[in-house]
C-alpha cells in the first residue's frame, strides 16, 4: 500500500503536459471538431476564486472527455485585461496598468496551471495586446463603415468633485462610489453603436440556439420588444404661445385613446421650452434640473411618488377633439419611444396614481374594473369610445390603428427597450478608437494599414478634469495629421469599454497568430459556432448580447459563417460561502444562537469554517464551547467566508478540488461550500489510489485474471452511466457512479486489470493528474487522453435477475428477486424462503403452482 501524494503527482504531470504539448489542438480535419469555451477572466489582483474553478473545471472535463471520444478539441484560455481596476490602481500607485496586468496574468496563469486545465496555451490571448486589439479596432472600423458607429451627445455620469465621468457601476444612489460625491447626468460627446438595428434579429435568432430558458428570457426582456402605435397630438396653439406643433406619443394601448385625459413629456423633451407658459416656466425649469440628477432606475420605480409639473399648454386628442393638459414628469423617459405619452389613468397604474396625485380626470374606456379605485389594466369591452364601443381590446387596437393610418394621424409600430450602446469611456486603459477629428470638422477613420493604433505611455492616469480621458493631455499623441492628405487632425481620445475585447475573443482563439485577418475563413468554418460556452449568470445579458451583435455584423460582412456565436450556453451556479455564527453580550459573554431568546443587547459574531469544532456533526466554538449556527451567503471578503483555491490545493491537491466542486451538486445550481466536503472526495481518490497503486508500480491486488460476468455487469453499467452523465454535464452523478463502482471493487479480493483501466480512463477528465499517474503505472506510454474512451456492451447492461410478484390464492403476498433464467423449481424454493409467503401457506396444502416467468408466481393452496 502506498500513500496518495497529490503534491508529488500533480506537478509531475503538469510539467509533462507542458513539455509534450499534450493539449495542443490537433487541427486534424479527419476528426469532428468540438469548441469548448470559458468566459475568460479579468485578471484582478485577488486571483482566482472558487467560482472560476467551478466553470473552468466543468469545461475542462468536457474538453478531455470529447478528446477521448475522438474529437479534435479547441479549449483555449485568455485574458480580458482592459478595465477599471488596473486603471484605478495606476491612479493610486502610479504603476502602469500594463505592468499590473502582466503581474496579475502571471498569478492567474500559475493558478490555472496548478489546476491542470487542458488548455492549448499556444493560443493564449490577451485583449490588451496590440496584436489582439488591432483587430478589435478593425472590427470597429467595419462597424463604422456599416453606419453602425456614430457620435452623439449623450448624458453620462459626471462627478464634478472628482472631475471625471463614472461608469454606472461606480455610481451608488446618485453618488460616486469613491468619496461619495454627488454625480449628475451631463451630456457629452460619445460613440454609440447601433445595436438597435439588430434588435429584431437578436430576438428572433434566440430560436436557433440551445440556451437555458431563463437566459433567453433575460435577453428577450432586455431587448424588450413592444408592439403598439405612434399617435400625433396637435398642440393647442392658443395655449402655447402660438406654437404650431404635433407631439408624437408611443403607446402599446392605442385602444384606450378615448381615455387619454392628459399628456406627459419627458422633462428633456425638446418641445418643453416652447410649450411652457410664462406662469409655469420657472417651475418647469426647476423640475427639469431636478430630474437631471436621477437615474433611469430611480425615475421609473413603480412605488415612487408620481411627481410632475403642468406646462401651461394643452393638446388636442385626435379621436374626440378633447383639450387635454400637457405635463412634464420624470416617469416618462426621454430615451424610450418618443419621449412623450398619452396618459390613460383609467387603465395604466402609473397614470392613475399621477392623476390622483394631481387631480386629473379619470375616464373609463375598458369595462370590467372600477377606475375610481384602481387602474383596470386587464381586458374587457370598450366603452365611452364612440366607434370602438363593444369591441374587445385586441380588435379595438386593430380598428384604431387602421383609423389613425387612414387619416395620417399615426401608425402601428414596434418599439424596443434596447438602447443603442454607449461605446466610449473617458479612460486610459482601453482600446484607442482608430478615428481622426480633422481640423476642417470631418471625422474620418484611420486607414486599416495603420492599425494597431497603440496606447501611448502617460505620466499620470488621473482624469483630465474636463471629463476627457487622460489621453487628451498627451499632445504628441493627440495632435497628428490625416495620412490621406496631411490635414491636421486630433485623435479621438475616448477609449472603448471593457466589453469590446470580449465581443469577439472566441474567434481569435481559432487563429490567434493571423496577421492578415481576425480569423481565417476556412478555420472559422471548421470551428464555429462554439459548441459549449460556460460562465456566470452575471453575463447573461450584456456580454452575451454584445457578442451576439458583433457576431451578426461580422456575419453580414462575411467574416464569419454562422449567424450565432454560441450554440450552447450553460450558467454555472454560484458557490456560496459558509460561516458559523454565535452572539456576544455587552459583558463579553459568548452565547449560542439558541440562547438569544428575546434579548436585544447581543451582537452577532462569526468564525470561519476551519476553526469550528465538530462534535457529532454539530458545530461548536473552539474556545467558548457554544453551539454555532451555519450561515450561508455570497462569498465576500468582509464576511470572511471566501475560500481560496490555493489553500485547498495545498491541503488536498487540485484533483480533489476539481472533483469536489463537480460533486457539490448540479452544475447550474447555487451551492454552499461545505468545508468538510473536499476531504470526502479526497478520501475517494485515496481509495482509488490504494486500490491500484503500490509504493512503486501497481498494487498486488491488481491481477491479470478474466473478470466474471457479475464484474463485467458492474463495469459496463458504470461506463454507460458515466458516459451519458458526462455528456449531459451531470458531473455529480457521474462521480457518484464511479464511487459506487469503487465500492464494488473494494469488496473483491483481487481486481482483474480489465476492471481498473476503464475506471482510470473515466476518472481522467475529472481528476486528471491521479488518472495519468495510474495510467502510466498500468503500463501505458502516452497520456490517458490519447486513448479512446471505454465503451459499454449492451449485453452486460441487462439485469441478471428480476423482481417477481408472489401470490397465494391470487392475493399478492410478497416480492422476491430471482435469477433471470431460474426455473419453476428454483423460483418456488426462493418464494418459500419469503416469510410473508410462508405465513400464508402455513397449514395449507399446495394444490397447484402457476408460474409465468418474468411476471408472476401463484400458489393455489388450501
Ligand atoms: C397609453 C397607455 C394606456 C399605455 C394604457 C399603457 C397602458 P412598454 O410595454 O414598456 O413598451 N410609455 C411610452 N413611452 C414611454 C416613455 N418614454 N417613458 C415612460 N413610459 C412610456 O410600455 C409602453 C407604454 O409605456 C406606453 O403605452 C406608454 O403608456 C408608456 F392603458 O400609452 B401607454
Amino acid at each position: 500500500m502506498s500513500d496518495f501524494r497529490p503534491d508529488q503527482i500533480e506537478p509531475k504531470w503538469q510539467a509533462y503536459w507542458q513539455k509534450n504539448k499534450t493539449f495542443k489542438v490537433e487541427e486534424d480535419l479527419s476528426k469532428p471538431s468540438f469548441f469548448v469555451l470559458d468566459m475568460f477572466p479579468y485578471p484582478s489582483g485577488s486571483g482566482l476564486h472558487v467560482g472560476h474553478v467551478e466553470g473552468y473545471t466543468a469545461t475542462d472535463i468536457m474538453a478531455r472527455f470529447k478528446r477521448a471520444r475522438g474529437f479534435d478539441v479547441l479549449h483555449p484560455m485568455g485574458w480580458d485585461a482592459f478595465g477599471l481596476p488596473a486603471e484605478q490602481h495606476a491612479i493610486n500607485t502610479g504603476t502602469h496598468p500594463r505592468d499590473t496586468t502582466v503581474e496579475n496574468i502571471a498569478t492567474f496563469k500559475g493558478q490555472l496551471q496548478a489546476l491542470g486545465f487542458a488548455y492549448d496555451w499556444d493560443r493564449e490571448i490577451n485583449t490588451t495586446d496590440p496584436d489582439y486589439y488591432r483587430w478589435t479596432q478593425w472590427i470597429f472600423l467595419k462597424l463604422y463603415e456599416q453606419g453602425l458607429a456614430y457620435i452623439a451627445e449623450v448624458p453620462v455620469n459626471w462627478c464634478p468633485a472628482l472631475g471625471t465621468v463614472l461608469a454606472n457601476e461606480e455610481v451608488i444612489d446618485g453618488r460616486s462610489e469613491r468619496g461619495s460625491h454627488p454625480v449628475i447626468r451631463k451630456p457629452m460627446r460619445q460613440w454609440m453603436l447601433k445595436i438597435t438595428a439588430y434588435a429584431e434579429r437578436l430576438l428572433d435568432d434566440l430560436e436557433l440556439i440551445d440556451w437555458p430558458d431563463h437566459l433567453k428570457d433575460m435577453q428577450r426582456n432586455w431587448i424588450g420588444r413592444s408592439q403598439g402605435a405612434e399617435v400625433d397630438f396637435k398642440v393647442d396653439a392658443a395655449s402655447a404661445n402660438g406654437l404650431d406643433a404635433n407631439i408624437r406619443v408611443f403607446t402599446t394601448r392605442p385602444d384606450t385613446l378615448f381615455g387619454a385625459t392628459y399628456m406627459v413629456l419627458a422633462p428633456e423633451h425638446p418641445l418643453v421650452d416652447d410649450l411652457a407658459s410664462d406662469a409655469q416656466r420657472d417651475a418647469v425649469i426647476a423640475y427639469r434640473d431636478e430630474a437631471a440628477t436621477k437615474s433611469e432606475l430611480q425615475r421609473t420605480e413603480l412605488q415612487k411618488e408620481k411627481t410632475g409639473v403642468f406646462t401651461g399648454a394643452y393638446a388636442i386628442n385626435p379621436v374626440n377633439g378633447a383639450r387635454i393638459p400637457i405635463w412634464i414628469a420624470d416617469y416618462v423617459l426621454w430615451g424610450y419611444g418618443t419621449g412623450a405619452i398619452m396618459a390613460v389613468p383609467g387603465h395604466d397604474e402609473r397614470d392613475w396614481e399621477f392623476a390622483k396625485a394631481h387631480d386629473i380626470a379619470i375616464v373609463e374606456v375598458i369595462a370590467g374594473g372600477d377606475v375610481t379605485q384602481a387602474a383596470h389594466t386587464g381586458d374587457g369591452e370598450l366603452v365611452n369610445s364612440d366607434f370602438l364601443n363593444g369591441k374587445a381590446v385586441a380588435d379595438a387596437k386593430k380598428t384604431i390603428i387602421a383609423w389613425l393610418e387612414e387619416r395620417g394621424l399615426g401608425q402601428g409600430t414596434i418599439n424596443y427597450k434596447l438602447r443603442d450602446w454607449l461605446f466610449s469611456r473617458q479612460r486610459y486603459w482601453g482600446e484607442p478608437f482608430p478615428i481622426l477629428h480633422r481640423e476642417d470638422g470631418q471625422v474620418v477613420p484611420l486607414p486599416e494599414e495603420q492599425l494597431p493604433l497603440t496606447l501611448p505611455d502617460v505620466e499620470r492616469y488621473q482624469p483630465s478634469g474636463t471629463g476627457e480621458s487622460p489621453l487628451a493631455t498627451i499632445d504628441a499623441w493627440v495632435n497628428t495629421v490625416d495620412p490621406r492628405d496631411g490635414t491636421p487632425a486630433r485623435r479621438e481620445t475616448n477609449t472603448m469599454p471593457q466589453w469590446a475585447g470580449s465581443c469577439w475573443y472566441y474567434l481569435r482563439y481559432i487563429d490567434p497568430h493571423n496577421d492578415e485577418a481576425p480569423v481565417d475563413p476556412e478555420k472559422e468554418k471548421r470551428w464555429m459556432p462554439v459548441d459549449l460556452y460556460v460562465g456566470g449568470a452575471e453575463h447573461a445579458v450584456l456580454h452575451l448580447l454584445y457578442a451576439r451583435f458583433w457576431h451578426k455584423v461580422l456575419y453580414d460582412i462575411g467574416v464569419v459563417s454562422t449567424p450565432e456565436p454560441f450554440q450552447r450556453v450553460v450558467n454555472q451556479g454560484m458557490i456560496l460561502g459558509v460561516t458559523y455564527q454565535y452572539f456576544t453580550s455587552p459583558e463579553g459573554e459568548a452565547l449560542s444562537y439558541k440562547e438569544v431568546g428575546a434579548r436585544t443587547d447581543l451582537s452577532p459574531a462569526t468564525i470561519p469554517a476551519d476553526q469550528v469544532e465538530w462534535k457529532n456533526e454539530v458545530p461548536f466554538h473552539p474556545e467558548h464551547g457554544v453551539e454555532l449556527e451555519e450561515i450561508v451567503e455570497k462569498m465576500s471578503k468582509s464576511r470572511g467566508n471566501v475560500v481560496n483555491p490555493d489553500d485547498v490545493i495545498a491541503e488536498y491537491g487540485a484533483d480533489s478540488l476539481r472533483l469536489y466542486e463537480m460533486f457539490m451538486g448540479p452544475l447550474e445550481q447555487t451551492k454552499p461550500w461545505n468545508p468538510r466536503g473536499v476531504s470526502g472526495v479526497h478520501r475517494f481518490l485515496s481509495r482509488v489510489w490504494r486500490l491500484t497503486a503500490a509504493e512503486e508500480g501497481l498494487s498486488d491486488t491488481i491481477v491479470d485474471a478474466e473478470p466474471t460476468d457479475d464484474m463485467l455487469r458492474h463495469l459496463h453499467r458504470t461506463i454507460k452511466k458515466v458516459t451519458e452523465d458526462t455528456e449531459a454535464l451531470h458531473y455529480n452523478t457521474a462521480i457518484a457512479a464511479m464511487m459506487e463502482y469503487v465500492n464494488f471493487l473494494y469488496k473483491l479480493d483481487t481486481v482483474p486489470r480489465a476492471l481498473i483501466a476503464p475506471l482510470v480512463q473515466m476518472l481522467a477528465p475529472y481528476a486528471p493528474h491521479t488518472a495519468e499517474e495510474l495510467w502510466e503505472r498500468l503500463g501505458h506510454e502516452s497520456s490517458v487522453i490519447n486513448h479512446l474512451w471505454p465503451t459499454y456492451e449492451e449485453k452486460w447492461l441487462e439485469d441478471d435477475s428480476y423482481e417477481l410478484a408472489v401470490q397465494v390464492m391470487g392475493k399478492l403476498r410478497g416480492e422476491i428477486t430471482v435469477p433471470k433464467d431460474a426455473d419453476e423449481e428454483a423460483v418456488v424454493a426462493l418464494a418459500r424462503q419469503n416469510e410473508k409467503v410462508e405465513e400464508h401457506l402455513a397449514g395449507k396444502t399446495i394444490r397447484r403452482v402457476i408460474f409465468v416467468p418474468g411476471r408472476i408466481l401463484n400458489f393455489v393452496a388450501n
